[in-house]
C-alpha cells in the first residue's frame, strides 16, 4: 500500500519494527526553515568559493572576510524557526526506544526543535573559540559589534566553533556517530548531498552493519544507490507524514496483540 506522499507500507513497517534509530542529517533539512544549503542552485558556496571561506587558511588570510560570512550566515539563522521536518524528528523520541540525532549542520535548528540526542559532527554556528586559549563558549552577539570579535579574557581573535576544510571532526563526536550508525536498526539520511567526508560514510556504515537505510530528500544523491531506498520529496512534508504512519503501525500491532508491539516496547517492570 502505497501512502498519499508515496510511502510505502512495507518501509513503514519495516521502520515500525526498529529499537534504535539514527536521523543522519545535513542541510536539506533546514532548508524549508529558510537556511540556505551549501550545494545546490540556491546553495551558499555558488556566491562563495568553500575554500575562501571554510578553512583555517582562508581565516589566516582573512579573518575579517571569513568572520562577515558567518555573520550573514548567522542573521539568517537567527530570524528562522525550526520546521516541521526538525519537529517530526524530535517527536521520534516517543515513537522509537532509542533516538541519536547525527547532524552535519551547524546551526543548532535540532535542538531548538526539542531533540535531545544530538551528535554534532561539524560543530555550532552559536558558540567560538578563543584562537589562543582554544576555550569554547556560547557566543551569540548577531550581528558583531566588531570583527573579528576578540577574546574578552586574553584579546586574541575568536573563531567560530565549526569544524572547516581540512580540519578533524571532534574525536568525541565522531565517534559517538560510528558507534551508533554501527548499532542502529535504522537510519534516516535526512537533506545531505553526501558529499563531505567522513559524515557521508557513515550512512554506508549503517547499512554494512545491517541497518535499514532511508534516504530522504528532493534529488537523488551518490549514495541512494548503495542504501535501501530514497523517498524523493522535501523533509518538512515527507517526515511528519512518515512519523504518523509509524505511529499508526504501532497502534495497530499493539491493538492486535494486545500489547506494546513494534516501536517503543515497554519493559514489564
Ligand atoms: C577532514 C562546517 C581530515 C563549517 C562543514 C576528496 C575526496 C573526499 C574527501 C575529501 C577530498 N578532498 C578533501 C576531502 C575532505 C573534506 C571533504 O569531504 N571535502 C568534500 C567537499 C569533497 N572533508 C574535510 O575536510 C573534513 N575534515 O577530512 O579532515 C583530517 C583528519 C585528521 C587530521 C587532520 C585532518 C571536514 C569537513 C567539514 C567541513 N565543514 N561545515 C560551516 O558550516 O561553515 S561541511 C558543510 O557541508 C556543512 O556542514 C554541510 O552540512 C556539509 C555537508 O553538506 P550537506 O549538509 O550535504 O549540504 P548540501 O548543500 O551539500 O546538500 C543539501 C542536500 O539537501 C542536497 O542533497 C539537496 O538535494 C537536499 N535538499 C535540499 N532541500 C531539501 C533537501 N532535502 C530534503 N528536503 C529539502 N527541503
Amino acid at each position: 500500500m502505497i501512502s498519499t506522499s508515496g510511502i510505502p507500507q512495507d518501509l513503514v513497517e519495516r521502520l515500525g519494527h526498529a529499537s534504535s534509530i539514527v536521523v543522519f542529517t545535513g542541510a536539506g533539512v533546514s532548508a524549508e526553515s529558510g537556511v540556505p544549503t551549501f550545494r545546490g542552485q540556491d546553495g551558499l558556496w555558488q556566491k562563495y568559493n568553500a575554500e575562501d571561506l571554510a578553512t583555517w587558511q582562508a581565516f589566516e588570510r582573512d579573518p575579517r572576510l571569513v568572520w562577515s560570512w558567518y555573520d550573514y550566515r548567522r542573521q539568517i539563522i537567527s530570524g528562522v524557526d525550526p520546521n516541521p521536518g526538525h519537529a517530526a524528528i524530535a517527536k521520534m523520541a516517543a515513537v522509537f526506544d532509542n533516538v541519536t540525532v547525527v547532524t552535519q549542520n551547524v546551526d543548532g535548528l535540532h535542538d531548538r526543535a526539542g531533540s535531545k540526542n544530538i551528535v554534532e559532527l561539524h560543530g555550532n554556528i552559536w558558540r567560538a573559540r578563543c584562537t589562543r586559549e582554544l576555550t569554547v563558549f556560547d557566543f551569540r552577539e548577531c550581528p558583531l559589534s566588531e570583527n573579528p570579535p576578540l577574546c574578552k579574557e586574553c584579546g586574541s581573535m575568536l573563531r567560530p566553533d565549526v569544524v572547516w576544510y581540512g580540519e578533524p571532526l571532534p574525536m568525541d563526536a565522531y565517534e559517538r556517530s560510528h558507534e551508533v550508525a554501527c548499532t542502529c536498526d535504522a537510519m534516516l539520511v535526512v537533506g545531505t548531498s553526501a558529499q563531505v567526508r567522513p559524515a557521508a560514510t557513515l550512512p554506508l556504515v549503517a547499512k554494512h552493519n545491517g541497518a535499514f537505510v532511508v534516504e530522504i530528500n528532493t534529488h537523488y544523491t551518490p549514495i541512494s544507490a548503495l542504501i535501501d531506498t530514497t523517498l524523493i520529496g522535501g523533509a518538512g512534508e515527507i517526515l511528519p507524514e512518515l512519523l504518523d504512519l509509524i505511529s499508526a503501525c504501532s497502534d495497530d500491532s499493539e491493538d492486535a496483540s494486545g500489547t506494546a508491539g513494534g516501536v517503543k516496547e515497554h519493559s514489564g517492570v
